[in-house]
């Protein structure tokens, strides 16, 4: 927006709405803009519309983000905030054309008339925010899902981890991630390079040729400077299924440290992720892995120093690598937990393959389909005691620093990504 002629005031991430409202009022902002990574971040969204509402703060509001829809702003944020109007931006260029809208004065004529118009195929985002999902959406066959169970872990013995509880990894070299970097993701859809016509293979040779040269450099940069700095926590703990609960035990397998509850698939045979692990009433227990990950708070601190600095084209370059760089960490991890437990042998050679999931197991982030609580990573975090590689978690469950991922891993090798 700036390179197009506009003044932006960025007043950084987690503001409370005070601050908003104090910074449009201070630099009368012709517009608000506010970006929702998590679905937990857009129901904020909704209140902090309410909020500008009742402080009598009328600007047309801009919205985007990757956890909301068209709908959502449409229907639940608009009726939060009437006024001026609010809409949702997809892309950049979204912002961009609403912005001619609130500079031409036709901003509310159009989000009245977006308003009123279908909205099937608008969006490929994830749904609406949903409420607690965790309990089950239809009434369970547990005599079918213990029969499933039970076959499911017939000849599948619990693998034998190399210790028990949380260990640190710290200073990961860059170089030792960079094979797990999901190139696709970091030049399509971090730094918007379009494919423009071109096949597949096409634009995986032009990338290579013209944009892995750039990340490379970008990663010694990172290295030298030590902006990214790898590091996590990770470890086994013996686990058992209850229900659609997963219970993580001590090392004892029977004093319980917490419990993760998981919704079921609202079919017949539906998946659950506690179906992976054998049922309490089983003598022996099962293992799970569990991971945190981050690039640390240099990534974040540097990348706004850069933007403030008017170096969006290098801000850019390094957010997005940053981000895929925690990815490559956690798939790194993920991979070490596997050669731990004996059965890296059988990951897919080729990288593009092991990204979708050649390989025994599963890591589940939460806040995904089949494992959607966020909130379930306060336990997860304390298991790991993943403050000792400074990650904790905001009163919105959003980890900190930004470049961090978590997850849970299942080792059965029947589990599989599949969505609720
Ligand atoms: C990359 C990614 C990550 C990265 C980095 C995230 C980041 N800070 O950028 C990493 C690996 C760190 C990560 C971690 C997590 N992630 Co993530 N992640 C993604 C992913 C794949 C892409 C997000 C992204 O960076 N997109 C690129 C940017 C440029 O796009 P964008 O944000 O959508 O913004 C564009 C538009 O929306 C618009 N826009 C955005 N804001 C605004 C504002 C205005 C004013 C305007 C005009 C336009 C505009 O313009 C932008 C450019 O086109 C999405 C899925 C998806 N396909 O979107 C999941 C996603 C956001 N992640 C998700 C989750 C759950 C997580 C974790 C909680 C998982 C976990 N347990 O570890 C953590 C949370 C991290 C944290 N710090 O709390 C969920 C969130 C849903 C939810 N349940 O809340 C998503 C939606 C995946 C999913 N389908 O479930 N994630």
């Amino acid at each position: 927006m700036t390179n197009n002629g506009y003044k932006v005031v960025n007043i950084g991430i987690k503001q409370p709405i005070t601050e908003i409202i104090k910074a449009a009022r201070e630099h009368k902002a012709d517009a608000v803009g506010m970006s929702g990574l998590l679905v937990k971040s857009t129901v904020i969204m909704k209140d902090n519309l309410e909020e500008m509402r009742a402080q009598g703060l009328d600007v047309p509001v801009l919205l985007g983000g990757a956890a909301l829809t068209r709908k959502f702003v449409e229907e639940d944020c608009l009726a939060a905030y009437g006024g001026s109007g609010v809409a949702y931006a997809r892309d950049a260029f979204d912002g961009l054309d609403l912005m001619a809208k609130v500079a031409e004065g036709s901003f509310d004529t159009f989000v009245q008339a977006r308003a009123k118009a279908p909205k099937s195929g608008n969006s490929k985002r994830i749904g609406q925010p949903t409420a607690d999902v965790s309990s089950t959406l239809r009434p369970v066959d547990w005599d079918e899902v213990n029969l499933r169970r039970a076959e499911l872990h017939r000849d599948v013995p619990p693998p034998v981890p190399p210790f028990w509880g949380a260990k640190v990894i710290e200073n990961v070299p860059l170089q030792n991630l960079a094979g797990f970097l999901n190139e696709t993701m970091l030049y399509q859809f971090h730094w918007g390079y379009r494919k423009q016509g071109k096949s597949i293979d096409e634009f995986k040779a032009w990338a290579s040729k013209e944009l892995k040269p750039i990340a490379l450099d970008m990663l010694k940069r990172c290295a030298k400077e030590n902006i990214l700095q790898a590091q996590g926590v990770y470890g086994y703990w013996k686990a058992a299924s209850d229900g659609d609960a997963v219970v993580v035990f001590d090392q004892d397998g029977t004093t319980e440290l917490t419990r993760f509850a998981f919704p079921r698939q609202a079919r017949d045979g539906g998946l659950c992720i506690a179906d992976f692990f054998r049922p309490v009433s089983d003598p022996q227990r099962d293992v799970i892995a569990l991971q945190v990950v981050t690039m640390g708070q240099q990534a974040s601190d540097v990348a706004r120093q850069w933007f403030e600095a008017n170096k969006y084209q290098d801000y850019l370059y390094l957010h997005g690598l940053s981000v895929e760089m925690a990815e490559a960490m956690a798939e790194y991890v993920h991979k070490r937990i596997r050669a731990e437990l004996g059965f890296a042998a059988g990951d897919a050679a080729d990288m593009d393959k092991l990204l979708k999931q050649n390989y025994q197991g599963s890591r589940y982030s939460f806040g995904y389909p089949a494992c959607p609580n966020v909130e379930d990573q306060k336990q997860l975090l304390s298991l790991l005691g993943a403050d000792r590689v400074g990650i904790t978690l905001s009163d919105e469950f959003q980890l900190e620093p930004e470049q961090s991922t978590s997850a849970i891993v299942c080792l059965h090798p029947q589990a599989k990504y599949f969505t609720v």
